[in-house]
């Protein structure tokens, strides 16, 4: 029990096309590896995520004739950001970060593989209620406190942040460890429904 204690840290997204020189390059992406692995020596329990779409992916602006990327349409579920094409299954951009910690991981979470629903969130697709099985698998193993870390800070880390605190667990984001794609003010609002939904952002020195 104790060791579940410090909880399981959650590395979000940590893959090539979130990296300088990638599909959909977060500025300085590539810059959390190092800090993700030296809190992975704190942290005994990991789990990754993936962002994994089928080619022709509805998030993609190529899969909506007249959209250019950055541009926000409607999905049935809600308002969504078309991106470039990124993180297609099994291309290079897809792979996770190669000096990124990965064999240490009790758990990889791969989402946003259905094609008609994009998924930001380590718990639920865009819909909110398609769940991803990580709740579930963190509470059968006894975990109520979850630390974030990966990319980006403002869309797939802000959205599993506000999830795990409507489910419920105590959250934690490494303001250090991430990056933010930071799209027209994304950036600042993550931050302020993050601190509103109870989250606390920490460093990675203290944590
Ligand atoms: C992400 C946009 C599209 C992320 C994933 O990891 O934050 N952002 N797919
Ligand atoms: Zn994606």
């Amino acid at each position: 029990m104790a060791d579940r204690a410090s909880g399981m840290l959650i590395v979000v997204d940590v893959q090539y096309d979130f990296c300088p020189g990638g599909a959909l390059a977060v500025p300085d992406g590539d810059a959390v590896v190092s800090v993700v692995n030296r809190l992975s020596g704190r942290f005994p329990h990991r789990v990754l995520t993936q962002d994994w779409h089928p080619a022709g992916h509805s998030s993609f602006a190529s899969s909506h004739p007249g959209k250019s990327p950055f541009e926000t349409t409607w999905m049935p579920y809600g308002s969504q950001v078309l991106w470039p094409d990124h993180c297609v299954q099994g291309s290079p951009g897809a792979a996770f970060h190669a000096d990124l910690d990965v064999d240490g991981a009790e758990l990889i979470i791969r989402k946003g593989f259905r094609p008609s629903v994009d998924s930001y969130s380590a718990f639920f697709e865009n819909d909110r209620t398609t769940p991803t099985g990580l709740a579930g698998y963190l509470r059968d193993r006894g975990f109520g406190r979850v630390v974030l870390a990966g990319l980006a800070t403002d869309f797939c880390i802000a959205y599993s942040a506000l999830d795990a605190r409507r489910l419920g667990f105590e959250t934690v984001v490494v303001t250090d460890a991430c990056r933010a794609i930071d799209l027209d003010g994304s950036l600042a609002s993550a931050m302020r429904e993050m601190v509103a939904a109870g989250v606390t952002l920490s460093v990675s020195e203290t944590v």
